[in-house]
């Protein structure tokens, strides 16, 4: 079946949003940016891009090239305020939305538009929206891919609406560049140059087995299926999980080993409940500890096999905290717990061998979940964290779980 994808980009973002807020500012050189030596250009108006003004460059060369622009120094509270509407705007035409930057998303309408042509009915209708709501105009790419989406949202700017069919590869993808393929920076590029491959359409023309041989096979295979227009990564709604982490506050320094041990132990049952949650495994763990004097510590260990389940976590932290953290007598203020280097749990189902024991650790560890989700957190707990009067759980003073 072939996918309808959107990519969507705000015209000149930064600069149209303060020509918006003041009209006065409409048909001039306008750049984002701090003026001076050490000072860089975040965007400008076309209108100062007519002067060879563009993004990135020191403000001292745009200050030479346009004399006479007039200059801002931006509000990023203000553009991103901006920017999340323009996300619900987008979130209206389909759910299946993946930001990219602040002013740039990819969408996929394929549930909704049967082809690329109602995919550019849909693109006017957002465009159209987003310039009545907030008076912007943004540029859209409509192909059956995210490569040739995100291409073709660049080819007409500013206020741009264009269809990018596979059938039109040839005429407007081979005579580019090889930089705009996905993935040629700088070095791939002069690499290919140096073979005589400076054209997209000049990959496709030698085989694929000497290509192999000035980049990686995988690059090779890689950079001839976008040169034919063809991209099958999906559009992403979500951006995993980089790191999941728990800690905690105390206010009074924890010094008995029981008493910390039992904290790590609380702080890798929820971490691994979280991962559990999300249905994803981790490979790395990490443990922080701050003293009473504000010292502070991070420390990350790599763990056996990737994991959801609390007893490797509880494992690679005590290892931590043993070997690699040295107290000197202070007791503890802050203790938290993180995993990181994240894959969804079925990676690890479909590949690695469970040994039973793990398999029947992570089945109780379920049905402790489910328990839980019925009946509330108090309902199932380790023995060991059950409160005791001779037994305190300290005191906390502030918890902070966090997923980024
Ligand atoms: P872009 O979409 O790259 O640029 P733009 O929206 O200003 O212009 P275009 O019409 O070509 O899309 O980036 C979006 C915003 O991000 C831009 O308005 C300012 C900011 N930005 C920087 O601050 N520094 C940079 O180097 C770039 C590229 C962008
Ligand atoms: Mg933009």
């Amino acid at each position: 079946m072939q996918r309808v994808i959107l990519h969507l980009d705000m015209d000149a973002f930064y600069a149209a949003v303060e020509v918006r807020e003041d009209p006065s500012l409409t048909g001039k050189p306008l750049i984002i940016g701090h003026r001076g030596r050490r000072g860089v250009v975040s965007t400008c108006s076309y209108e100062a891009r007519k002067f060879g003004v563009r993004s990135a460059m020191p403000s001292v060369t745009a200050e030479r090239l346009c004399p006479d622009a007039v200059w801002l120094s931006g509000r990023m509270g203000l553009y991103s305020e901006v920017s999340k509407r323009i996300r619900a705007i987008m979130r209206d035409a389909t759910p299946v939305v993946e930001p990219i930057s602040i002013d740039e998303a990819f969408l996929d309408m394929t549930g909704q538009s049967h082809d690329l042509r109602e995919g550019a009915a849909a693109a006017r209708q957002l465009k159209q929206r987003i310039k009545r709501e907030e008076q912007l105009t943004a540029s859209v790419g409509v192909a059956p891919n995210k490569f040739l989406a995100k291409l073709a949202s660049d080819m007409d700017k500013p206020d741009g609406l264009t269809l990018l069919p596979l059938t039109a590869v040839p005429v407007k993808l081979w005579p580019l560049p090889v930089e705009r393929l996905w993935g040629v920076g700088p070095k791939t590029a002069e690499r290919l140059r140096g073979a005589g491959l400076s054209t997209v359409k000049s990959l496709l023309d030698v085989d694929e087995r000497s290509l192999a041989q000035v980049v990686s096979p995988s690059m090779a295979a890689h950079l001839r299926a976008l040169a034919r227009g063809e991209d099958d990564r999906p559009v992403c709604t979500e951006r995993e999980a980089k790191s999941i982490s728990e800690e905690r506050t105390y206010g009074e320094d924890l010094t008995d080993p029981d008493v910390i041990d039992r904290a790590l132990l609380a702080r890798a049952e929820g971490v691994a409940r979280a991962l559990r949650k999300q249905k994803l495994i981790a490979t790395t763990v990490h443990i922080k500890v701050r003293t009473g004097d504000f010292t502070t510590w991070t420390r990350a260990l790599k763990l056996p096999a990737p994991t959801a389940l609390p007893e490797p976590l509880l494992e690679g932290a005590r290892t931590l905290f043993r070997e690699r953290i040295d107290l000197g007598g202070k007791g503890v203020r802050l203790l938290g717990l993180g995993v990181s280097g994240l894959a969804p749990e079925t990676s690890a189902q479909a590949t690695l061998f469970v040994p039973a024991e793990e398999e029947a650790a992570r089945r109780r560890a379920q049905v402790t979940d489910l328990i839980r989700e019925k009946l509330g957190d108090q309902a199932i707990t380790r023995a060991r964290l059950v409160k005791k009067k001779d037994r305190p759980e300290p005191e906390e003073a502030s918890s902070l779980p966090s997923v980024d």
